[in-house]
């Protein structure tokens, strides 16, 4: 239902008055934060044409309006309650869910919750720059549709401490519009969530790479045993798909422009003199953020991991399609680098409930695989022999076991000294960079055009044109 209350929501807010009053003082914090941190030259003049939820069902969470950003229905939304809903995994499976916080496990949801609503924030924060280099009006709207729906993600969190973590809850909501990212005193949590996104390709690939990591992460807390978190959580994966269908889509139209411009110079590789970006920059990007999106699912062995587990707050992803939901025998392989063999890996068994990390990130890695089949299927219809890839799961790893070492993008171990000569052969340089932002300087704001570097996309939003005036300035 569209409900004219301040804070929209499907939580029946106004029966709590508590709530509803705390909620009401950190929501002129928010509006602050995302004048501040959100959007720069975008907040007051401009209307997008984006897509609200104003309730969970099929026709209430698609329903698109020109909106001025500050002023969107920021809401809380859970999905429907499953009945009779049972804990699906871990010691106490086939128990009743819980409705309120367990006392013991208070510190760990806690945590759990606020490391995902930081990522919330930190993502608009990331990309408040690009509506100034922006290649058309339809991608411009989409960087928006993305940035208002992380921003109600935050607020789906916040409900959570708020109603279920009292003092403890408010002052974390608090800190999660303190912290900054890339701020050198109080970064935001994960280090993904700290690296500069100025650039489009840096975006499409963040919203491919990162937002995946964002859906395992979603997928296996909605398994979890406490019920508001499935709920809430269950709902943010219908938004966050279309965060992946930017990233993979907006790759995808790069490569096809790509194409385009090599086939113009002659099948020639050197697309930059045509002002197009050169597959090669397009794979350092792949290994760069898909590097950085497999560290996000933390340590390969984890205590953490097995103990949220053990206490249904933290689960596989789709556990239903698992035959044994406890795990207390079964182990799981994988090879770890053997002790001062210098590099030297070796297999090794351990208890499948230490690997949960490890597990999950076997799910990403191949929901990732599929997407970049889907893009080498552009560069065949085009005749084009070159192939896009992820690298060796160890590469360039800055959490877990291999960021003591370094690994080529074929998983072959180097030296220090290889590295550092090599690194640049397989990560963007600075002057890749500059190279894309030199192409990127000239916002295109014109509706219908893009910018020479990207194709336009099959279709419109909502069945729009692609001319379309996604984004417009008020009269
Ligand atoms: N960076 O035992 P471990 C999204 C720390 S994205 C820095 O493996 P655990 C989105 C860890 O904090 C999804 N530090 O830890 C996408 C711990 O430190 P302390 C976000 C890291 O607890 C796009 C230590 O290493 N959701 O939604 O299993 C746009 C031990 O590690 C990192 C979640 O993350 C790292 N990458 O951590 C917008 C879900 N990784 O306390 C949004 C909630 C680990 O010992 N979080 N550390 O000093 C979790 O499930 C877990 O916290 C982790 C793994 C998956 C992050």
């Amino acid at each position: 239902m569209i409900s004219a209350e301040k804070i929209p929501n499907n939580v029946g807010l106004s029966s709590n008055k508590r709530l509803q009053r705390a909620l009401e003082h950190w929501q002129p914090a928010y509006i602050q934060w995302w004048r501040d941190m959100g959007p720069q030259g975008f907040q007051d003049l401009h209307q997008v044409y984006v897509r609200t939820a104003v309730s969970v069902d099929p026709s209430g969470w698609a329903h698109f309006e020109y909106v001025k950003l500050p002023e969107y229905r920021w809401g809380i939304f859970l999905a429907d309650p499953v009945h009779d809903r049972r804990i699906g995994f871990g010691d106490f499976f086939g128990r009743e869910v819980w409705q309120e916080v367990p006392g013991e496990f208070r510190n760990q949801l806690r945590r759990l919750i606020v490391t995902q609503g930081d990522t919330e924030p930190a993502s608009v924060e990331q990309q408040r720059w690009l509506g100034q280099r922006c290649p058309s009006l339809y991608d411009l709207r989409n960087l928006f549709q993305v940035n208002v729906e992380e921003g109600r993600h935050l607020w789906a969190m916040v409900y959570l401490l708020h109603s279920y973590f009292g003092r403890d809850g408010r002052d974390e909501a608090e800190e999660l519009l303190a912290r900054q990212s890339g701020n050198r005193d109080k970064p935001r949590i994960l280090d993904a969530f700290n690296e500069p996104i100025d650039n489009w390709l840096d975006f499409f690939m963040f919203t491919m790479f990162t937002d995946r990591d964002g859906k395992s992460q979603l997928l296996s807390l909605s398994e979890s045993s406490l019920d508001p978190l499935s709920r809430t959580t269950r709902f943010m994966l219908t938004e966050e798909a279309h965060h992946m269908f930017v990233g993979e889509t907006g790759v995808s139209r790069i490569i096809e422009r790509t194409c385009q411009l090599m086939k113009e110079a002659g099948f020639s590789e050197d697309v930059r003199k045509l002002g197009g970006i050169d597959l090669p920059t397009v794979q350092k990007f792949i290994n760069l953020w898909f590097s950085l999106s497999l560290d996000l699912h933390g340590n390969e062995i984890s205590t953490n991991a097995a103990s949220y587990f053990a206490n249904g707050l933290k689960g596989r992803a789709q556990e239903e399609k698992w035959d044994d939901h406890v795990v207390t025998e079964p182990v799981y392989e994988l090879d770890v680098v053997a002790p001062a063999s210098g590099g030297r890996l070796e297999r090794k068994a351990v208890p499948m409930r230490t690997a949960m990390n490890e597990v999950l990130r076997d799910w990403y890695v191949g929901d990732c695989e599929a997407g970049v089949q889907r893009w080498n299927r552009v560069l065949e219809r085009h005749g084009v022999s070159d192939r896009l890839r992820l690298p060796d799961r160890k590469f360039n790893r800055g959490i877990g076991m291999f960021s003591s070492l370094h690994f080529a993008p074929d998983g072959t171990h180097l030296s220090d000294d290889d590295w550092n000569r090599r690194k640049h052969e397989w990560l963007p340089t600075t002057q890749d960079r500059e190279y894309l932002l030199s192409i990127m300087a000239e916002p295109v704001y014109e509706p219908g055009k893009f910018a020479n570097y990207i194709a336009p996309p099959l279709r419109g939003i909502n069945r729009m044109p692609i001319d379309f005036e996604y984004v417009r300035t008020e009269e």
